[in-house]
């Protein structure tokens, strides 16, 4: 079962160019084949249809511990591509004057046609994701290479996305993914190694260059951040630590399991954008001062 929290796992800055383009690019890192909808039921598929636990305990309960991470990675892509498309249109309620006209010359009319300027889960080029990005083959090894596969390739996107994308939204969230997925990587390194004896982590990085290149990346890592894996369980998967212990390939740092989750922030409130109903018209007859004093006799902070 899963816990929320309406929490992001980092503080996305505002963009200084919103840009359709520039979301268009990043919804490549959602719903590509490497993209985060991928990594998380990729984990997600393989934690739940896992066979011999008992046995392989160690390895069930890494597994589900970066399932458990992947649904907040899904959650700052999409606040990303949110913020890129917050404010593109022009503002208002007449539509004579053709609002969305930029629509029509943005890479991804579906932000304009199919949602309220905000993200879906598609690739850059508007292909949806679909379930066939799943590997859960049921062979451990075959299911852990294919991960350690799945995660450099995922790897390679972000560092492309980051040499398209400039706005500082867009870099600092694929900062934090490179450093977050960059120990995804060596994760599913060490466990074919557990698992195998070969010494999977000698192959890093893949790409070559180091996340250090990156600035808003070298910053998630002086906060130790490639270093501590989360199980995103109050008390479970605890032998993620058998696999996660040792040192950092790359840097030589102590390696830590964190029982739980990541502390996070608040997801930032999305703008209005009425040109588009969204959310909809003031006249609806949701009164917020009824709710206000329903909160206080009930004592629900609003
Ligand atoms: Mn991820």
């Amino acid at each position: 079962m899963i816990l929320k929290m309406d929490r992001l796992p980092i503080e996305l800055p505002k963009p200084t160019n919103p840009s359709a383009n520039d979301a268009a690019a990043v919804q490549e890192l959602l719903g590509g084949k490497f993209g985060e909808m991928s990594t998380l039921m990729n984990y997600t598929y393989q934690s739940f249809n896992f066979r011999g636990r008992k046995k392989l305990r160690p390895f069930y309960d890494l597994i589900c511990s970066i399932a458990g991470e992947e649904y907040g990675h899904i959650e700052v892509v999409s606040y990303t591509i949110n913020l890129l498309l917050t404010g593109v249109s022009k503002r208002g309620i007449d539509p004579t004057i053709a609002p969305l006209a930029g629509g029509v010359n943005a890479r991804n009319t579906y932000h304009f046609n199919n949602s309220g300027q905000t993200a879906l889960p598609m690739d850059s080029m508007g292909k949806f994701w679909d379930g066939s990005n799943v590997f859960s083959s049921g062979n451990l090894k075959l299911d852990l290479l294919h991960n350690f596969f799945l995660e450099c390739g995922a790897r390679a996107g972000k560092m492309r996305t980051y040499e398209m994308v400039s706005d500082p939204t867009a870099r600092t969230m694929v900062g934090y993914l490179l450093v977050r997925g960059g120990l995804h990587v060596v994760a599913y390194a060490k466990a074919l190694e557990a698992l195998t004896g070969v010494q999977v982590t000698k192959l890093l990085p893949i790409p070559d260059l180091s996340n250090d290149k990156f600035p808003e990346a070298k910053k998630f890592m002086d906060d130790k951040m490639h270093l501590k894996l989360y199980t995103f369980s109050q008390d479970d998967y605890k032998q993620a630590a058998l696999i996660w212990h040792g040192n950092h390939p790359e840097d030589g740092q102590p390696l830590e399991v964190v029982q739980g989750a990541i502390p996070g922030h608040t997801p930032p409130d999305l703008d209005e954008e009425p040109q588009l109903n969204a959310p909809g018209s003031d006249d609806y007859e949701y009164d917020p001062q009824m709710f206000a004093d329903m909160a206080k006799k009930m004592g629900i902070s609003l």
